[in-house]
């Protein structure tokens, strides 16, 4: 093992924000240190990162991993300084937290299950914020539902954001939302045009890492620039940087917010969203599903589907778990 940046005090600690063909940007007392990593310490690193049931494992050729990064955005990353202003990193720090997706390329190997590796696209995510329009688009309540399982599945609270309260009467969407109310995620309601909740969602944002999912034209840069002028525009820059179809190259940026807090927009999100799920698996992710697991008849192998005596159907018929909810469960599971 490698020693911690506390005990070597001629190591730098920060938090890479951005990157780029091998080179990281990371933030240091507000300061962006443009870093690098050696081929060495690449291999070092992803060695771990290997499919733990593979019988053949060994130490990924460099020109092999040139779609598996080793350090993700949301990383602390040691480093040392060198004198030209620039970096050099010797030390990923233990994640929290991660979404990731299968690494690009992966599907072509599937015979070597080496290379069955996972490409986290951002580390230490505190929060996921999704954003959903009460109308104009009007809410696909199935496609909250998808994020949330991304969230849980994750272990990242979620908190569901509804912008664009002005387009309707205030108790419009209150019954849907009660539903999300009662499995425990916290719901903020918000406008940009009469300024409602921006205060509650500023504070929601302040001093964690967030990350935003949410379909174009909902009001994400509209939300972030109320919370903090230019932010919004900072983040759309990227995105017209980037291009439209940015359906390959995932582009993640971690942008600073002035209350010490950051916001991560996450385009690629839909696609990797249920990378590691089997069916059965997704009922515990519903967390109103949870304390009726491994109460069917048939157990542990009860799919909720049409078996007697499932735990979950019958809840379901008693108007403990919404039919929508199970309805969206019944769709994932059956992917
Ligand atoms: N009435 C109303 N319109 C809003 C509100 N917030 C945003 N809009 C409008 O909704 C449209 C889309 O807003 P954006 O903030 O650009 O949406 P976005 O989610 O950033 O979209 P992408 O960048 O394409 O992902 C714009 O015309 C905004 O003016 C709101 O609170 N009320
Ligand atoms: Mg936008
Ligand atoms: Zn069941």
């Amino acid at each position: 093992m490698q020693s911690t940046p506390s005990q070597s005090p001629d190591l730098a600690q920060g938090l890479v924000t951005r990157k780029n063909r091998g080179q990281y940007l990371v933030r240091m007392n507000g300061r962006e240190v443009p870093c690098t990593i050696s081929n060495r310490l690449r291999k070092q690193l992803l060695y771990p990162t290997a499919d733990p049931a593979s019988r053949r494992r060994r130490v990924i050729d460099v020109r092999e991993i040139d779609f598996v990064d080793p350090i993700a955005v949301g990383d602390q990353v040691a480093f040392i300084e060198v004198e030209d202003g620039t970096g050099h990193i010797v030390m990923v720090l233990p994640r929290r937290t991660k979404l990731s997706r299968w690494a690009a390329g992966s599907a072509v190997r599937r015979d070597d299950s080496a290379l069955h590796m996972e490409q986290v696209l951002v580390a230490n995510v505190e929060q996921i914020v999704l954003v959903f329009a009460a109308a104009q688009p009007k809410p696909a309540w199935q496609l909250l539902d998808r994020y949330l399982v991304t969230a849980e599945a994750a272990g990242i609270p979620a908190l569901i954001c509804i912008t664009k309260m002005d387009l309707v009467k205030a108790n419009r969407l209150e019954a849907a939302l009660n539903i999300y109310r009662s499995c425990g995620y916290p719901v903020v309601q918000t406008s940009t045009v009469d300024g409602r909740g921006i205060e509650t969602i500023r504070e929601a944002f302040s001093g964690k890492l967030s990350a935003l999912m949410g379909k174009s034209g909902v009001g994400k840069t509209s939300l972030l620039n109320a919370i903090e002028p230019d932010l919004g525009l900072r983040v759309n820059a990227v995105r017209e940087r980037d291009g439209k179809g940015r359906h390959t190259t995932t582009h993640v940026e971690i942008f600073p917010l002035s209350s010490s807090g950051g916001v991560v927009d996450t385009p690629g999100m839909r696609e990797f969203a249920l990378w590691h799920l089997e069916g059965p698996e997704i009922a515990s992710y519903f967390p109103e599903m949870r304390p009726y697991l491994g109460q069917c008849k048939f157990g542990a192998s009860c799919r909720h589907e049409n078996e007697p005596g499932c735990a979950i159907q019958d809840a379901v018929a008693a108007g403990a778990i919404a039919e929508a909810r199970y309805q969206s469960f019944l769709k994932m599971a059956s992917e």
